[in-house]
């Protein structure tokens, strides 16, 4: 959506809030020993206090209120049984709406001590989140985003993952611009406009560059790789970005 008026602003900063709060809670509570599910039971909970409603199951049907991915799993893991375990990646992905207005919001972090290269992974999807904000500029060209995520993985010797892109966002989760790449598409002549809202999440790749999809219907994962990402809804200002998820 392209956010006009002042409630347009003040809807996506309530929703932006609620997700952001229920994305670090999951955090804070993924320790050794807790269930995927358990950790969905709260996001719940949560939901339900603040008066919103999960995107995943309001959209798509999904089977839990977040997507919570471990070790191979990229992206919309489906919470579970799964026990968490010390050293693993994990990437919990919050999405939501309230009057109308929906956010998105995702981390990938690893529990307690893991090896080096998860940490270095999610430390590089943080740099190359903050490349991207700097091109997301009204007027920009779109493409100029990806250009900066795929710089900032070849910098430190990783790739990116090409088949899951960042999107618009604002009256439903996944909605006009349909693609933010994690790298330059030369087809995409698009320029990014002042108000335009967007879901912005850079996917950072040891190894391979697409995740196919598991016999559950929902999960992405790799075959070999690691992979990490760090998503926030933004609002696009002539004045600078407001990360609405922060
Ligand atoms: N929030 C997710 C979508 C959840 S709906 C099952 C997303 O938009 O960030 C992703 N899209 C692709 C991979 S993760
Ligand atoms: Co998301
Ligand atoms: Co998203």
């Amino acid at each position: 959506m392209i956010a006009k008026t002042e409630e347009d602003f003040n809807g996506l900063k309530e929703i932006g809030k609620i997700v952001g709060s229920i994305r670090d809670e999951l955090v804070q509570k993924t320790v050794p020993g807790i269930t995927t599910k358990e950790l969905d039971d709260i996001a719940g909970e949560m939901f339900k206090r603040e008066g919103a409603v999960s995107a995943p199951k309001s959209e798509y049907d999904f089977p839990g209120h977040t997507c919570i991915s471990v070790n191979d799993e990229v992206a919309h893991g489906i919470p579970g049984s799964r026990v968490i375990s010390e050293g693993d990646l994990v990437n919990v992905d919050v999405s939501g709406s309230k009057n109308g207005y929906f956010a998105d919001t995702g981390i990938s972090f690893v529990v307690g001590e893991g090896e080096e290269i998860l940490t270095k992974i999610c430390d590089v999807a943080k740099q190359a989140f903050e490349a991207g904000l700097k091109k997301a500029k009204p007027g920009s060209k779109k493409s100029g985003i990806g250009r900066a995520v795929f710089q900032t993985a070849r910098q430190n010797d990783l790739t990116v993952i090409t088949n899951l892109t960042g999107h618009g966002i604002g009256r439903t989760i996944h909605e006009a611009p349909d693609h933010i790449y994690n790298y330059k598409d030369t087809f995409d002549d698009e320029l990014l406009r002042d108000g335009m809202v967007i879901a912005f999440e850079p996917f950072i790749s040891t190894l391979e560059e697409e995740v196919f999809q598991k016999n559950d219907g929902w999960t992405y994962a790799t075959e070999k790789s690691f992979v990490a990402q760090v998503e926030h809804t933004i609002i696009l200002t002539k004045t600078g970005p407001i990360i609405v998820t922060l």
